[in-house]
């Protein structure tokens, strides 16, 4: 069976308490419970975290890297939050470990400030989704296990 690794970047540990109106109603462990359901269908474990700090997440993006080349791990689903906007650490970390990152956003983050148009991690993510709310995590999942079907044929 092998791993989906959910990342949760700075302050999404308060979705569902703030900025409903952007972000929606539900916390991230109702978020955690709908990618818990993903799962189960195609088989995948889930590792689903959430960290204020960029070099912990770093780590996780390099146990990653250890974890796809060992075969156990499918791939990342990363929302950075506003470390997409900012970290080349974050960047140079999905480049190193080789990993498959997909980039995901709650909100469409071009139908927004100037600031969130730019991505320093959609250079090295497999993919991006953006704009599909919460829902879009599920979707990740299962675009994830598109890729393993793909790569497996
Ligand atoms: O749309 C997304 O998922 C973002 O990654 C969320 C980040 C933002 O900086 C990105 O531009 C887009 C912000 C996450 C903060 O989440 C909050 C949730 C509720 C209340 C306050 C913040």
């Amino acid at each position: 069976m092998k791993t989906v690794l959910i990342l949760n970047g700075p302050n999404l540990n308060l979705l569902g308490t703030r900025e409903p109106q952007v972000y929606g109603a539900h916390t991230l462990a109702d978020v955690q419970a709908l990618c818990q359901q993903a799962c189960a269908p195609h088989g995948f474990a889930l590792d689903f975290r959430q960290s204020n700090h960029e070099g912990e997440l770093v780590d996780w993006i390099h146990e990653a890297g250890r974890a796809q080349a060992a075969g156990t791990l499918a791939g990342v689903i990363l929302n950075a939050g506003a470390y997409t906007h900012t970290s080349i650490a974050l960047h140079d970390a999905i480049k190193g470990a080789g990993v498959t990152v997909i980039e995901l956003h709650i909100s469409n983050v071009f139908a927004r400030e100037a600031f969130r148009h730019h991505s320093y991690i959609s250079p090295v993510a497999r993919a991006v989704m953006c704009g599909l709310g919460v829902a879009g995590y599920p979707l990740a999942v299962a675009a994830l296990a598109q890729l393993q079907a793909g790569a497996s044929q």
